[in-house]
């Protein structure tokens, strides 16, 4: 069976996995620098002379850095106070709110969470993806925060976000956000971009109003075709006026009852990294649509023609293409709702288990439920059905799991599979396009048995 040969293993160092091994109870690096620096330093070099900058591991220091990076450092004496050994520092970066995530990029900020991070209904909001095209606005103040309604409208609008709370019907609901480029990375030719493995998704509970009744309000006028999104968040390159991203949805999809303009995530304030103060929220389709730090928006008489709307950004070639094919701009469309997918959160791939294991994890698909999740352990030559929820409400991911046990001990992977409501499965093989966008290719994990 021609199964997976497009996918393969991300190589980027995974220092998650080397947290786990250490002698002072410490989870890891950044536990032990949570405090500051200097406080780290203390813990991990001993105490430094004013004079002396250079302090050296030693002792009980020594032993955790050992720990933490797995080995033991023969030149440890030599390795100065205040250096995060490059082992760790993909992780090190530190996320204000954020956990766990690991860090693609800097500048702007990407973080995606490890599928094993993901295991809870709803994503905590330091376990929420990033994914910034350009630099967040600096200390946003919600109290005086607005958002313009504008464009083919009767009724424009300036509204506060208290005038939000004030003037139209607060909702809870439980939505997914997921990067267009989740799973880019195991594209084969590669694809140019974030190299998302599997996280970029995430299903927090939002707190908002609904764009539709914010339009109904506004009152569009005949001939409005798409909306069009602007956040407050600059250019890489600092250009005034220059935007980062601006996408938009049509009308139609705009008057979806699952839409939020969200000023509330988890039911507290949103993370800055996430769109602080207000954000929308489109679930089911790329995250791309969910403009975070929303100032604006536009009705438009046109498809919207922002930042990362045209040429090959969040497109893909209107016909299926083979593995490194050349497309023409012109044969791109725009991707509206995401595939159906997948996602095993327990246990973390590469666990060792017992004769029996309890399997969980996540299905989603764009604008549809998901019928079934079936899961395999013998690769794909048998399934069996997980049990799985129906979502909170519309938008949410359904939570699925299942008892595996296996007959002997030994290496296996676990196989999940969902199937959406109009019948669509998850492929074998990652579906390619230019730009490594929509890989739903069914999700395994490893596990050893003993
Ligand atoms: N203003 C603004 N909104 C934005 C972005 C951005 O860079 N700026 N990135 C978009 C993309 S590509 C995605 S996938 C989602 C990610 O949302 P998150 O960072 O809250 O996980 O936000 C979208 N909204
Ligand atoms: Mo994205």
């Amino acid at each position: 069976m021609a199964v997976l040969e497009k996918t393969k293993t991300t190589t980027r160092a995974r220092p998650a996995n080397v947290r786990r091994a250490n002698t002072q109870g410490l989870a890891s690096l950044s536990d032990v620098y949570a405090e500051g620096a200097e406080k780290g330093d203390l813990r991990m070099f001993g105490r430094i002379a004013e004079s002396d900058r250079r302090g050296f591991l030693h002792g009980a220091g020594l032993a955790a850095m050992s720990a933490l990076v797995g080995a033991t450092i023969p030149y440890h004496r030599f390795m100065p106070s205040g250096l995060i050994p490059a082992a760790l520092a993909e992780s090190m970066m530190t996320l204000p709110d954020k956990d766990g995530l690991i860090v693609l990029n800097d500048r702007p900020v990407n973080a995606e969470a490890p599928p094993h991070l993901l295991d809870d209904a709803i994503t905590p909001t330091a376990r929420h993806f990033v994914r910034n095209n350009g630099i967040p606005p600096e200390s946003p103040d919600a109290a005086t925060w607005t958002l313009t309604i504008d464009g083919l409208v009767d009724n424009p609008m300036e509204l506060s976000i208290e005038d939000l709370k004030s003037n139209f019907k607060v909702y809870t609901k439980a939505l997914l956000i997921e990067c267009g480029g989740n799973g880019r990375a195991f594209f084969d030719p590669p694809a140019k971009g974030n190299q998302w493995t599997y996280g970029a998704i995430a299903c927090s509970e939002w707190t908002g109003v609904r764009l539709k009744d914010v339009l109904k309000k506004a009152k569009i006028k005949d001939g409005a075709v798409y909306t069009a999104h602007y956040g407050a968040d600059t250019h890489l390159s600092g250009k005034a006026g220059k935007l980062a991203i601006s996408r938009g949805v049509p009308i139609h999809k705009a008057m979806d009852d699952s839409i939020l303009i969200a000023f509330e995530q988890n039911g507290g304030a949103i993370s800055p990294l996430n769109g602080a103060p207000l954000r929308l929220v489109v679930p089911g389709w790329p995250g791309s649509c969910s403009q975070k730090w929303l100032r604006r928006i536009q009705i438009r008489d046109q498809v919207h023609d922002g930042p990362k709307m045209t040429g090959k950004a969040y497109r893909v070639p209107n016909r299926s293409v083979s593995a490194g094919e050349k497309v023409a701009t012109k044969d791109f469309v725009i991707i509206e709702r995401m595939p159906v997918k997948s996602l095993i959160t327990h246990p973390r791939s590469g666990a060792e288990s017992g004769e029996a294991i309890e399997v969980r994890g996540h299905a989603w698909s764009g604008d549809r439920k998901v019928k079934v999740v079936h899961l395999s352990k013998d690769f794909g030559a048998t399934w069996q059905k997980a049990k799985l929820q129906a979502p909170e409400n519309k938008g949410a991911w359904q939570n699925f799991s299942a008892q595996i046990t296996f007959p002997q001990s030994g290496y296996y992977e676990v196989w999940a599979r969902a199937t959406d409501s109009a019948g669509e499965s998850q492929p074998h093989a990652i579906d390619w396009n230019p730009k490594g966008y929509l890989n739903n290719s069914l999700f395994r994990v490893a596990v050893r048995v003993s």
